[in-house]
């Protein structure tokens, strides 16, 4: 990172160039009308300027075309940005299914990071090269915003919700991370650095924090599980008075009342801090709220334990009997 001033921060991100050409694309066409008007601006003022005071200015005649060419050419144009920014800002918020999740807590005033083998970090996060990598991020507190210049990408992370965002980096080093949403006394000071490593060197370091290794986000979820009795109702067997977790996660939850809803992330955290917003067809509204009994962090650890559990039973029909199919044709 050379130091100094730079007129663009690198570019080290499957988006930034595409980031960049549409802002190129902007800059020459707010800079070609811009000029068009102040030179013509300056050219009619002079050309055409009042030279005795008696003399009154000529008829003005319209022309159709070029009404319709000055509202149809502006038109287009803005459709160009309209498509083209639609098209990144869709592909930018559509994270990969292969790709690694990192958990990111930001609070007044540091980012706290969780990787799910257990690596947990401060103001860092160490990612591998050519590789998606999907952020779950919640605040603990108020606002914050997400922001990696080098790889173009910027998102608030709000209390009360996940907001997610991907990347793919494409160079190794190490990048700019701040946080872009003004949250409070040290909000300057909350940054930090993104380090892009060759894979090898990102395997080396996950495994590195300690000797017994770390525990894992999952593993750490469990003893959650049970330290807050959440195992005594929701039993692998369906025995409890809750209906059991495994599968869950990714599968579609039939609720009281006839309505589906897809367990996300968000159904998830949902479900664990206003059990009674959403009642599972067959169960009673039983659950106890655990809204300020657990941090961010244990959420999400909490999080990752049910979807440990496993994807849903049915899972993706297709490729399974696509599988299935091939031997018994042959
Ligand atoms: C007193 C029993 C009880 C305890 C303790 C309990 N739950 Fe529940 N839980 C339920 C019941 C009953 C339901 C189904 C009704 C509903 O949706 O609220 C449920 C629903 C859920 C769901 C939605 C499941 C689905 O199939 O869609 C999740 C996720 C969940 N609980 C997680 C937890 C976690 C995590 C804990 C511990 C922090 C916990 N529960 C503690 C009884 C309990
Ligand atoms: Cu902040």
């Amino acid at each position: 990172m050379q130091p100094g001033l730079q007129l663009f921060p690198d570019s080290a991100s499957t988006f930034a160039s595409s980031v960049d050409w549409l802002f190129a694309y902007l800059m020459a066409v707010s800079i070609f009308f811009g000029l068009l008007i102040c030179l013509g601006l300056i050219y009619i003022a002079f050309r055409y300027h009042r030279r005795a005071p008696d003399e009154v200015g000529a008829d003005v005649h319209s022309s159709t075309l070029l009404e319709v060419g000055w509202m149809v050419v502006p038109f287009l144009l803005c459709l160009v940005m309209f498509f083209w920014g639609a098209e990144i800002y869709i592909a930018e918020r559509q994270p990969p299914s292969q790709a690694m999740e990192v958990y990111v807590v930001g609070k007044q005033w540091m980012w706290k990071l969780q990787h799910t083998e257990g690596r947990k970090e401060i103001n860092e996060l160490h990612v591998p090269v050519n590789r998606p990598v999907k952020l779950v991020m919640a605040s603990e507190d108020v606002i914050h915003d997400f922001y990696v210049p080098a790889f173009r990408l910027k998102e608030d992370v709000v209390p009360g919700r996940y907001t997610t965002l991907w990347f793919q980096a494409t160079k190794t080093g190490q990048y700019h991370l701040f946080c872009s949403q003004y949250c409070g006394t040290n909000h300057a000071l909350m940054g930090g650095w993104v380090y892009v490593m060759e894979p090898a060197a990102y395997e080396a370091w996950l495994g590195g924090e300690s000797a017994n290794g770390p525990v894992s986000l999952a593993a750490g979820g469990e003893q959650l599980f049970n330290s807050l009795a959440c195992h005594t109702c929701h039993q692998p067997d369906n025995k409890g008075r809750g209906p059991s977790l495994t599968g869950v996660y990714g599968s579609t939850v039939k609720l009281e009342g006839g309505q589906t809803v897809l367990a996300d992330d968000q159904y998830i955290r949902e479900s664990i801090l206003q059990p009674s917003a959403k009642i599972v067809e067959g169960y009673q509204p039983l659950m106890p709220t655990f809204q300020g009994l657990v941090t961010e962090d244990q959420l999400l650890q909490l999080m990752a334990y049910v979807k440990s559990l496993g994807a849903p039973a049915t899972g993706p029909s297709v490729p399974a009997t696509a599988a299935k199919a091939k031997p018994a044709a042959k």
